[in-house]
């Protein structure tokens, strides 16, 4: 029989006890981080905040948050709480250096990071009779090492498979009878299109459950995907600052992810003010991490909008649960799996046009797959360059593309006067996605 918990007592302990563990660590992790981070100390003086003022979570409104760009300002070192020689890994975002998260690990961290993971695996019926195929990408990205980790924990015979090459993920599936597929849902309706091209049914795999996230999905594509592949597919959420997948994961309820409230604190506040807003409103979701060692996080605004519940689920868990994310509260999107920032793109354009020309990025879904355009005007005399040297500049650009984003777009040097002007802010981005 299934375990149904990795960690009973803490997924099903009773708020007043969540909440008294909760406050302990705050309060030894708010001093962990005024002793050993300056950049913190500096922003809690600014404050008028010291240690003492945190006495447990009912302080935390108190300390200021952190956002993105503290983390870009404090690049690489500026929140290092361990000295390096306690950091057994970094793990880090896509995107250039300017944008790049980079975050650091202990051995505890690293340990927490798998148990949090481990608790989604179990949630979506895994035990160490499981063969788990993970096919998010490994390396910088924490997609692949946190499932493999995790499923590592867990005892499930781990097939390190990373993204790409669908065929083979195929025949492995088969051959070694994988129970458990790990990657981002768009890859995973892309995995079960592909089972059917190649002529099989779900059937003639052992597939039982998918752990699918890093990017939004509908209940529609979770559908398309549990019938094409014939298994229940579990959502599972993250972030590279907070240490990757498993800061929440859905259970066999399949309506909302539990967070890992021993090791993340949640908040929603309104986006524009800041003020906490009570439990059941929609707002931008906020973490405090307060079992990290080396990278930890005091109210860090992930700028994703969500809403938070508690309240009794059917597989006994008391976490409290988070919505799937409803969209963003800056202008990050995430095409293919990567997070993108149009002012990464503008770069690439100032750098090979010496100015910023007129463009328009274009995001859409075709069938499950994002498809990523970037159309840019040419100027009067550009156009009027030979053909050879239009194309080579689309090569360039396709390739410096490459580079800054690690994902291909689709570059449309379109005529003059042929992107619509707005009379108000420019329309940059036209992302027809139907993704919440
Ligand atoms: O995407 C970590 C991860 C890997 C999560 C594998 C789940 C599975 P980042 O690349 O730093 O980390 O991107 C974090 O991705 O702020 C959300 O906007 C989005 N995101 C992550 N999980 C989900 C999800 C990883 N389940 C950003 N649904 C976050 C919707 C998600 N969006």
């Amino acid at each position: 029989m299934a375990k149904r918990y990795w960690n009973e007592k803490i997924e099903c302990m009773e708020l007043p006890d969540m909440r008294a563990l909760q406050s302990e660590r705050l309060v030894k992790q708010v001093k962990h981080v005024w002793d050993n981070v300056p950049y913190y100390r500096k922003k809690m003086e600014e404050k008028g905040v010291t240690p003492d003022d945190i006495k447990g979570i009912d302080d935390l409104h108190k300390l200021p948050f952190l956002s993105k760009a503290d983390l870009r300002d404090a690049y690489p070192y500026g929140l290092l709480a361990k000295p390096l020689t306690d950091c057994v890994r970094i793990q880090s975002t896509s995107g250039t250096t300017g944008k790049r998260v980079v975050a650091f690990y202990t051995q505890n961290d690293v340990d927490m990071w798998e148990d949090c993971v481990a608790r989604a695996i179990t949630a979506a019926g895994g035990t160490n009779e499981d063969v788990c195929q993970v096919a998010y990408g490994y390396g910088l990205f924490t997609g692949g090492s946190g499932l493999h980790g995790g499923s590592h924990k867990v005892g499930c015979l781990t097939l390190p498979m990373s993204s790409g090459n669908t065929e083979r993920q195929i025949q492995f599936m088969m051959d070694l009878g994988a129970t458990i597929l790990c990657c981002t849902p768009s890859y995973a309706a892309y995995i079960g299109e592909t089972l059917h091209d190649m002529g099989y049914t779900p059937d003639d795999i052992k597939l039982k459950a998918g752990i699918f996230g890093a990017e939004p999905w509908t209940e529609e594509m979770r559908r398309e995907i549990e019938r094409s592949l014939g298994i229940k597919a579990y959502d599972i959420y993250g972030l590279t600052e907070t240490s990757g997948p498993g800061v929440a994961f859905e259970c066999e309820e399949q309506s909302g992810m539990h967070i890992n409230e021993d090791n993340f604190i949640a908040e929603i506040i309104d986006p524009d003010t800041g003020e906490v807003l009570p439990e059941g409103s929609k707002g931008e979701l906020v973490f405090t991490s307060i079992t990290k060692e080396a990278f930890p996080l005091l109210r860090y605004r992930t700028r994703d909008i969500c809403v938070l519940s508690r309240g009794k689920c059917s597989c006994g868990r008391t976490l409290i649960k988070m919505s799937k994310p409803m969209g963003r509260s800056d202008d990050m999107l995430i095409i293919k799996g990567v997070n993108v920032f149009p002012s990464q793109i503008e770069t690439v354009l100032i750098k090979d046009f010496k100015a910023t020309p007129n463009y328009q990025i274009v995001v859409d879904r075709v069938g499950n797959a994002d498809t990523f355009e970037i159309k840019i005007e040419l100027s009067p005399d550009m156009f009027s360059d030979t053909i050879k040297d239009v194309f080579t500049l689309e090569k360039k650009l396709s390739a410096d593309i490459v580079q800054i984003l690690g994902i291909k777009a689709k570059i449309s040097l379109v005529e003059p006067k042929s992107i619509p002007r707005s009379e108000g802010k420019a329309v940059r981005v036209i992302d027809r996605r139907k993704l919440v």
